[in-house]
């Protein structure tokens, strides 16, 4: 019976308008007369659902059936921005070059799949790009961190490996940012406003979690390292809510679980029996304040106990899931790690180390040295900060009470390695201080989470080359001495193609197949075939086409920022052909150096304004400094006070520059509002020029520089993070770098703290100005902390060190985009022609080959 009835996907754009209007009128319960996009984005997600739940339901069942090795990766953040374009895309299920047609719409004829659900809304009377734009972004992530793991679940499907993300279901995701004259304002994104059709919840699976309590020894005796009983004091439910992650031209559907806590029914009858039944309530409903929302901070570490519980909460739950999968497999402990590989996505989720080893001993009755043996060759550890106020550190005080169990396991793997440590390196007095998990520092002593990730895995990366060699001759240098070089190691991030070229660039995924004949699109996951667009790097018809294309997200760009701007452009649009686009959109951050791109657009300005009254004629200003608008986005953290106020200081110098009328819209700056992945889908294809600009040695890889090549834009940026491995793929004539090497930045920044900070002149002119209140008439003292950093205290983000060579790099940017066109589409056209390196498929190969361990699972064909 079961088999008669079997669901069936749709295939056709016929068979999506029937699956369409069934979920209309039954799942929305509304008629065709009163579908509004928001409903047709619904209708329209709910077929599309439809389909990936039966590849979904068949993927499990193979991965389980074929008992292979899975890898879980744990974060706690998945940035993953809208679901419903992303998953059409990846629907495309076409393998063979035979069944490609332009005309036949169905699911197994290569290039359509997009189209053909396009077409076919379209004649149920609505616009495809309209419908999309209904989706609320799933923020649940800072910046980086989390839209690589976003990248990730993605590869990892298209990839077929067996793999599960596992995080929190933050009921508010990332602030909505508003400008309020010039200023951030944070409000609440409250993004499950409206059913998410992206989750399914799964209140069956339900973990009890507990906090505080005491440690009952009355089962182990005296004997130290012998299983107990952690009594816990408080306890809440993780209940699972499961997002479907389809792979790319595979059924592989892969699922990513997040937790979200909800009270206990068991009631507390001591407090009820008191009389007290407000307050046992109110007990229950500060469960759910636990994933209530996600911590705004990005590189910097509060240590607020509600941040602790929300990892210990979603480390628990996700392992007792695992162990429980393990243990139906009825294989014996010591396999394990060859079945499982574990990846913590920076220290966030350290905890699972001592969950895992708490579980093998205190529940299943392991060994001490045998569970931890198992628990070191499951886990491995990505490090993505070298940022001493990102590293993550709990007071004992603090993690004692809530937590009392694991911090006697932390002391007792820590006792365990000192021990070693200090039986093979007996003479180095102070290596054990150093390296230990407790740092014994006043007033309380802490946790260093960074080391127990080590110790508690059998690998540790970094991000990009130069980062994962920083972590070795800096932060974990004494662990390198200890466990020898081959334990760290690198793995360059990477960013799938799928939504960051063919879903955010449209015409130049089309470009791109016609020119290499792929209409099947194969490239998107095979990046290599790219290369053979470098043939055409100096054809001037094909030049032409590819400068169409993006003046098209040019214009695309514009009408965004004039719809963010009330209606008003800022952009002159005749010249927006002419008009160098530069971008720099990323958390704003003092290391990533936001404060540098403006002073260097105020350098700008008054350089303009300097020849303009000793005589110049405006056309003169012109040749010097070439059309410009200066974009930039991001988000500060709320508390971070420098952030904050270099985002007030683009918008001040904004308000003057835009309305001066004597430089003729030569030169704009526009602050684009509450940046986030789906902006950020319309940003990154326009970018003539893009600034990936910290301080060499501070930027652990980033990422939208890859992103920004990927779309064919050219980069000004430092010798820091991913720049470095991207100029030596995509030639370092097709990069502007400038500035200080990573190298010598110690030694600047020494000087700058015992000799104070010397200015170059450019700088010293544009701190004046500032502090003259040129772009705060009413308050000029208000940058005094902007400018006073860079003067006074020390400058550690080394502005006055790199200013001049920013300067001038920039003005060799502006000569070669206006000078030489062809020369300028040429290394836009061999950039995105040798960007194949950075597809997120080829990292998680790699972690899948040096680090997990892990093969894929492929659907039978
Ligand atoms: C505990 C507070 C906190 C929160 C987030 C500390 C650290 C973080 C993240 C690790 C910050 C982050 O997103 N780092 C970025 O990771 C990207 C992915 O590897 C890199 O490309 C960026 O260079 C790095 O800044």
């Amino acid at each position: 019976i079961w088999n008669k009835h079997r669901v069936k996907k749709f295939n056709t754009g016929d068979e999506f308008q029937e699956k369409f209007i069934s979920h209309v009128e039954w799942t929305l319960a509304r008629s065709l007369y009163n579908c509004d996009d928001l409903a047709a984005y619904q209708a329209t997600s709910e077929s599309v659902r439809d389909n990936l739940v039966i590849d979904w339901n068949k993927t499990q069942q193979r991965q389980t059936a074929r008992d292979s090795k899975r890898v879980y990766y744990l974060s706690l953040e998945f940035l993953m921005g809208r679901a419903l374009d992303n998953a059409i895309i990846n629907m495309q299920t076409d393998t063979s070059e035979k069944d490609v047609g332009e005309t036949k719409e169905t699911l197994t004829s290569g290039n359509t799949s997009r189209e053909m659900i396009k077409n076919a809304i379209g004649q149920l009377g609505f616009n495809f790009e309209d419908v999309l734009e209904q989706e609320p972004d799933a923020a649940l992530g800072n910046g980086g961190l989390g839209r690589l793991a976003a990248c990730f679940v993605d590869s990892m499907a298209t990839g077929d490996y067996p793999a599960w993300g596992y995080g929190l279901r933050y009921q508010y995701g990332i602030f909505a940012q508003k400008i309020i004259n010039g200023y951030q304002v944070e409000t609440p994104d409250y993004w499950l406003n409206f059913a998410n059709p992206w989750e399914v919840e799964r209140s069956e699976i339900q973990v009890p979690i507990n906090f505080y309590g005491y440690v009952d020894r009355a089962q182990s005796g005296s004997s130290t390292l012998a299983p107990v009983d952690w009594i816990g004091g408080e306890r809440v439910l993780a209940v699972a809510y499961d997002m479907p992650i389809p792979g790319f031209k595979t059924s592989t559907v892969n699922n990513l679980r997040l937790w979200s806590a909800k009270p206990t029914t068991e009631f507390d009858f001591s407090k009820f029996n008191s009389g007290d039944y407000k307050n046992s309530v109110e007990q229950q409903q500060r469960a759910e304040s636990i994933t209530a929302v996600l911590y705004p901070n990005d590189n910097f570490e509060q240590g607020k106990e509600l941040r602790l519980k929300q990892q210990y909460f979603w480390c628990a739950a996700s392992l007792h899931d695992i162990v429980r999968r393990f243990k139906k497999s009825r294989r014996p402990w010591s396999e394990f790690p060859d079945q499982i590989a574990i990846q913590l996505n920076d220290t966030h989720p350290t905890l699972a180390v001592v969950e895992l080893q708490r579980v093998l001993v205190d529940l299943e009755k392991l060994d001490w040295h045998e569970a931890w043996d198992i628990v070191t060759k499951t886990f491995a550890y990505t490090n993505h900060t070298v940022m001493q106020e990102a590293l993550e550190k709990w007071p004992i005080g603090l993690f004692g009470r809530l937590l009392p169990r694991h911090l006697e396991i932390i002391f007792d793997i820590n006792w365990f390695f000192l021990k070693a440590v200090e039986e093979k390196f007996q003479h180095d007095v102070d290596l054990l201080g150093r390296v230990s998990i407790i740092e014994e520092a006043s007033p309380e002593r802490q946790i260093r989470m960074a080391f127990l990730a080590i110790v508690g895995s059998h690998k540790v990366n970094g991000v990009a080359e130069l980062h994962s060699d920083l972590i070795k001759t800096t932060i974990f240098q004494d662990f390198v001495k200890i466990y020898g070089p081959n334990k760290f190691t690198n793995v360059t991030n990477g960013i799938t193609p799928r939504r960051w070229l063919k879903q955010a660039n449209p015409k130049l995924a089309q470009l791109i197949s016609d020119t290499i004949d792929d209409r099947a699109d194969n490239y998107l996951l095979d990046m290599s075939k790219l290369t053979a667009l470098a043939k055409f790097a100096e054809d001037e018809t094909f030049q032409s086409k590819w400068n169409d294309v993006k003046q098209f997200n040019k214009l695309r760009l514009a009408d965004l920022i004039k719809k963010l701007n009330g209606g008003v452009d800022i952009i002159e649009r005749d010249h927006i052909r002419n008009t160098l686009f530069d971008i720099q959109v990323k958390r704003i951050h003092e290391y990533k150096r936001q404060q540098m791109n403006i002073f260097g657009v105020i350098y700008r300005y008054l350089s303009m304004k300097e020849m303009l009254s000793s005589g110049s004629s405006i056309e003169e200003v012109a040749e010097k400094y070439p059309r410009k608008v200066s974009i930039f986005g991001g988000k500060s953290a709320p508390g971070y006070y420098m952030a904050k106020l270099i985002i007030k200081l683009i918008n001040s110098v904004g308000d003057v520059i835009n309305k001066d009328d004597e430089i003729k819209d030569l030169l704009k700056v526009v602050f684009i509002p509450d940046y986030n992945v789906s902006k950020a889908e319309i940003i990154i294809p326009a970018s003539d020029l893009s600034e990936h600009i910290s301080t060499a040695g501070t930027e652990a890889s980033g990422t939208s520089n890859m992103k920004f090549v990927m779309n064919g834009g050219l980069i000004i940026g430092t010798v820091d993070g991913a720049n470095v491995e991207i100029t030596r793929e995509i030639g370092e004539d097709n990069i502007f770098l400038f500035g200080n090497l990573s190298e010598n930045v110690d030694e600047l920044r020494f000087n700058h703290q015992y000799h104070s900070t010397k200015l170059p002149e450019s700088l010293n002119k544009v701190l004046n100005v500032i502090e003259s209140g040129a772009f705060s008439p009413e308050n000029p003292s208000e940058f005094k902390a902007l400018t006073d950093s860079v003067k006074y205290h020390g400058d550690y983000y080394l502005v006055s060190d790199d200013f001049d060579s920013y300067v001038a790099t920039q003005e060799l940017v502006d000569q070669v985009y206006h000078k030489d066109k062809a020369a300028w589409l040429k290394k836009s056209i061999l950039s995105v022609a040798n960007v194949g390196f950075f597809s997120s498929d080829r990292c998680i190969e790699e972690y899948a080959d040096t680090i997990w361990n892990a093969e894929p699972v492929k659907p039978e064909t």
